[in-house]
């Protein structure tokens, strides 16, 4: 039940958290702005204060002042409550090529059935549907083109052909077979207008499935590894369990293998002790962000570290209750606090909200800000990449349950509808991809 302080993750965390940002080519005013921000949450505070390296932070912050569960079924019961990949790319270039605002986003494709993710390949989106385990190609005349499909899915309850993640001229996907969900590859094939799938190689199979908390959205980390949402699949002890791969957010290399700086040692798991989290994505500066369904009360936003421990299913939301208070025992390992175990050494979201005003699954990671698609909360929620504990709603209501959202390669935002798997309703051109300019 306790995530003590981790010395691999120590040793794993300074490295990319820090020294990523004294790199000379990237340490701009951003930069500065990003490490002010971070060295303001409590955990960076005391990881920093670990390493020791307070006055290398003071003399930076001195230059920088210078210069500078899905289940709308929150049980999984499956009636009315709670419930996804790709950071997409994160090019965050200057134009979003004629993209109309969020007021009146443009139509990109309709009639998608329960789509689910959407994945770039050059600037073509793709797109999978949960149920038919088809994955589409989206034609400049927003034409829906089949490019393959996965026979071995089988959708039941949320489970289905989940997250997609493109790397270079291979396509990752996650979905469910049988009793399993499985992570599969292929070469993308052919040219926009005519892409097919080569042989479906599996790189990881054997995780657990169920009919809800599935997490199952698939991204590329800076780092170029594969990481991979996996949520409690209705087993909730199993997030606090380190051996299990289930209520985790796993990192493999691109070959499903296990990278030899994974903070557990042999093993997948990068962060425990969630629920389903279903959005994950990165800044420029390599900081990692997750959304995740809570049970009742609170859905979570996330600061992801190697290592880091979220709670579930001993905490839903900030562990203000909990005894230890909000900000102690962070993954530093600055332990304790009065409550004990419970509570002190999770890591809390920076911001929560309750299940009828998010729900929340993609996510996507602009130059600004963080865009989180809701389910039940039927919104966009911008969260300011300067000030996480805030944000701003977009669309609240107008276009029924949104799945993900993703930056395109112009820098203009794709956003799914979620209103055909069963429980949205749905209207005639549902469900749809639109676009607007962030
Ligand atoms: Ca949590």
């Amino acid at each position: 039940m306790e995530s003590t302080a981790h010395p691999q993750r120590l040793a794993q965390s300074f490295p990319t958290s820090v020294w990523h940002r004294l790199r000379p080519d990237q340490f701009r005013l951003r930069s500065c702005r990003t490490l002010l921000r971070q060295f303001r949450a409590p955990r960076l505070q005391s990881q920093w204060r670990l390493t020791g390296i307070a006055f290398t932070v003071v003399a930076l912050l001195t230059a920088c002042s210078s210069g500078a569960g899905e289940t709308d079924d929150r049980d999984g019961t499956a009636s009315a409550g709670a419930e996804s990949e790709s950071s997409g790319a994160q090019s965050g270039s200057d134009s979003a090529a004629g993209a109309p605002d969020a007021d009146s986003p443009e139509v990109v494709a309709t009639g998608l059935e329960a789509p689910w993710s959407v994945a770039f390949t050059g600037d073509t989106p793709l797109v999978s549907e949960r149920d038919s385990g088809r994955i589409l190609e989206i034609g400049d005349d927003g034409q829906a083109r089949e490019i393959g499909r996965i026979d071995e899915v089988s959708g039941s309850g949320e489970a289905g052909l989940h997250g997609l993640a493109v790397d270079d001229d291979r396509l990752y996907a996650f979905f469910a077979a049988g009793t399993e969900n499985r992570i599969v590859r292929f070469d993308l094939l052919g040219e926009a207008g005519d892409l097919s799938l080569g042989e479906e190689e599996t790189i990881l199979d054997g995780l657990p499935t169920a009919n809800f908390h599935n997490g199952g959205r698939l991204a590329l980390g800076p780092d170029r590894m594969l990481y991979a949402t996996l949520g409690d699949t209705g087993d909730r002890d199993s997030a606090q369990d380190e051996k299990a791969l289930s209520g985790k957010i796993l990192r493999m290399t691109p070959d499903g293998q296990v990278p030899d700086d994974n903070p557990f040692g042999d093993s997948l798991v990068f962060s425990m002790g969630h629920r389903n989290p279903q959005g994950i994505g990165w800044d420029d500066e390599g900081t990692m962000y997750a959304s995740e369904f809570g049970q009742d009360t609170w859905d979570e936003l996330n600061v992801i570290e190697a290592g880091g421990n979220y709670g579930w299913p001993e905490v839903e939301g900030i562990a203000e209750d909990a005894g230890a208070g909000g900000d102690a025992g962070r993954a530093g390992g600055d332990a304790g606090g009065a409550g004990g175990d419970a509570g002190g050494d999770f890591i809390d979201p920076v911001q929560q909200w309750s299940p009828a005003e998010a729900s929340p699954s993609g996510l996507a990671v602009t130059d600004d800000n963080i865009l989180i698609a809701g389910l039940r909360g039927e919104r966009l929620h911008q969260v300011p990449l300067d000030d996480l504990s805030t944000s701003t709603e977009l669309w609240s209501g107008e276009h029924g349950r949104l799945r993900d959202v993703v930056q395109a390669p112009d820098g203009s935002l794709l956003v799914l509808t979620n209103n055909t798997d069963g429980r949205g309703e749905p209207g005639p051109d549902d469900d749809r991809l639109l676009r607007f300019t962030p």
